[in-house]
């Protein structure tokens, strides 16, 4: 018979708290300004303003996080759009199998379009019952559960499809190029 699956994956230590890890300032929010920008490999550009994503059906996915730095929360709460959701607004070309995701202030980060198809990913504005705070990712972050949270960009502002993968922030720079926590793959050698 084999084993339950543990809760948390390997050299990771759990923390009651949600820290707040990221480079550079904050990014201020101006909703008149704010869009969110699908450009790429897609058969036509889809630019949503904030009004526009705001409006589109909402979810509550709970889900762990895991920091590479070996910080795990459990049990998250989000509240946002679902990728899923968000996908039918898109239309991707047949050749776009990756994606970057890019934040307010130059942040990125690449994920697989199938990575992104799972049923857990959204784009979260809630957490735990409330907004999410700026320090957090407020206006908009994307969740990935399966990966280390350095793929959880906070403000995303849009996706880019792309035919070819090409590394993001922390894949440039060390990260492990998939950084999945059951498999320990934190940095690239
Ligand atoms: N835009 C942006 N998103 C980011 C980061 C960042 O530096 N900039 N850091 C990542 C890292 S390393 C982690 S661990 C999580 C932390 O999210 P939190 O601060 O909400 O706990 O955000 C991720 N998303
Ligand atoms: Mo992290």
């Amino acid at each position: 018979m084999k084993a339950d699956k543990p809760r948390i994956p390997p050299g990771q230590v759990v923390t009651s708290k949600f820290p707040v890890l990221h480079v550079g300032p904050i990014p201020p929010f101006d909703p008149q300004r704010w869009d969110f920008r699908i450009f790429g490999l897609v058969e036509e550009e889809v630019v949503l303003s904030y009004q526009e994503f705001m409006s589109l059906p909402k979810v509550e996915i709970v889900s762990d996080f895991h920091c590479v730095t070996r910080w795990s929360g459990l049990g998250y709460i989000w509240e946002g759009v679902s990728f899923q959701e968000l996908i039918k607004h898109i239309r991707p070309r047949p050749e776009a199998r990756y994606v970057m995701v890019h934040s307010d202030g130059g942040y990125s980060t690449n994920l697989p379009l199938q990575a992104l198809l799972d049923d857990d990913v959204l784009f979260a504005y809630g957490h735990d019952g409330r907004d999410l705070t700026p320090e957090h990712g407020w206006p908009l972050r994307l969740v990935v559960p399966k990966r280390y949270a350095w793929k959880s960009a906070k403000w995303v502002r849009g996706l880019e499809f792309m035919e070819h993968d090409r590394p993001g922030y922390w894949e440039q720079r060390g990260y492990h190029n998939d950084g999945d926590p059951w498999k320990e793959e934190r940095y690239s050698n």
